[in-house]
């Protein structure tokens, strides 16, 4: 074991003799393994401090809404640490311990027998998916959400994201701003109606609760009863809409490939998957206004152009923020989640149709 490593496994209390590492997940921000020892095995994570620059900050707020969930599960017989993230203390008391040379590092229990999956290939998989999200969101109902900093300043502003688009642009190597051209002019003839939502969103007074920000459908972990058994990466959660979540959910779940795919011609968006994932959703999801659910079949096209948006800032900027493995990879994903976008955009008002019936039937 190196030496670094065996002083951040001995702060942990952890013999670095006895522990093997090896790498899990596919998150593209932190660097995560899994930590096998005798005993229960851990999970180990060193964080991104270029995306989430106040550390300090982002760890504060993990703890607060942590230990509101372990409290909730608690109270409700579920044991926390097989419900949730559950950080682990090092020497002293800390949640997290490191600096910048040699790296944030943080602890979490490792939860057994867990899955999860990059897209829903079965309804029941969408339905439970969007049970969990409702659920979560649920038990962040009665926390305060400004008592929960912004780790990552205007996240999900769009106003932002369009301001740091037109700076890449600006600034991109001639190289990639032409090889990026028909993806540019795409963002650019597309933008209006994403602010559309935004600005429906602050007309219709759309209350902003805590919400995940990242519900990517693999950041979500199911039991072997086929049930969520808790949402990870909750390094976003932060005060925002619903429909982002719901959003960003879809935009995985409800996609026939990954977002790494590059073979385009299977790209395209299930609204099978669509309907039962709303259904889970709306069913466990007493908590929202009707002009909540009323922009709900908007907000999976929103989160796809976002992202491709995300993802085409990033190739111009020379990939400084994604793990990427080759030189094109941040365009290729773009150019998969605006091929998802415009088959949404195409979809959205079924998408509409759908919520309709679905909450008409769930109206008491
Ligand atoms: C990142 O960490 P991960 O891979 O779950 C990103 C999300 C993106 C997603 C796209 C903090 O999530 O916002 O939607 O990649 N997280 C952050 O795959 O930027
Ligand atoms: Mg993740």
């Amino acid at each position: 074991m190196e030496g670094d490593l065996s002083a951040l496994l001995k702060a942990y209390g952890l013999d670095p003799g006895d522990v093997q590492l090896s790498p899990m997940g596919s998150g593209h921000i932190h660097d995560t393994y899994r930590v096998d020892r005798t005993g229960p095995t851990l999970v180990l994570q060193r964080m991104n401090n270029h995306v989430f620059r106040d550390i300090p900050l982002l760890m504060r707020n993990l703890e607060i809404i942590s230990s509101h969930i372990a409290d909730k599960n608690r109270r409700a017989g579920r044991s926390p640490a097989e419900h949730g993230i559950l950080l682990i203390e090092a020497e002293g008391g800390r949640s997290w311990i490191g600096d910048d040379e040699t790296g944030f590092w943080r602890m979490f229990w490792y939860i057994e027998d867990q899955a999860s999956f990059e897209i829903a290939e079965d309804r029941t998989l969408a339905y439970e998916g969007g049970r969990g999200i409702a659920h979560f969101q649920g038990m962040l109902e009665d926390l305060d959400p400004w008592r929960i900093g912004e780790s990552i300043p205007g996240f999900h502003d769009f106003g932002i994201r369009l301001e740091k688009f037109e700076q890449a642009v600006k600034k991109a190597s001639s190289v990639r701003r032409d090889e990026a051209t028909d993806e540019i002019r795409y963002t650019w003839d597309h933008v209006a109606h994403v602010e559309a939502l935004y600005k429906t969103s602050a007309m219709e007074n759309i209350p902003l609760r805590l919400t995940h920000n990242d519900t990517k459908f693999n950041n979500m972990l199911f039991g072997p009863s086929g049930q969520v058994t808790c949402l990870i990466d909750l390094d976003t959660v932060m005060p925002g809409y619903c429909w982002y979540d719901f959003g960003d959910a879809l935009r995985t779940s409800a996609s026939m490939v990954p977002e790494e795919e590059r073979d385009l011609s299977g790209v395209g968006f299930r609204t099978d998957i669509f309907e039962s994932f709303s259904k889970g959703y709306l069913e466990e999801a007493g908590f929202l206004t009707d002009d909540e659910i009323s922009v709900l079949h908007r907000a999976p096209h929103a989160f796809a152009f976002m992202q491709g948006m995300r993802f085409l800032t990033d190739y111009l900027e020379g990939d400084v923020y994604y793990k990427t493995d080759r030189s094109g990879h941040n365009l290729d994903r773009t150019r998969n989640q605006y091929a998802l976008a415009s088959e949404m955009l195409s979809l959205e008002e079924k998408l509409g149709q759908i919520i309709a019936a679905l909450s008409e039937k769930s109206q008491p």
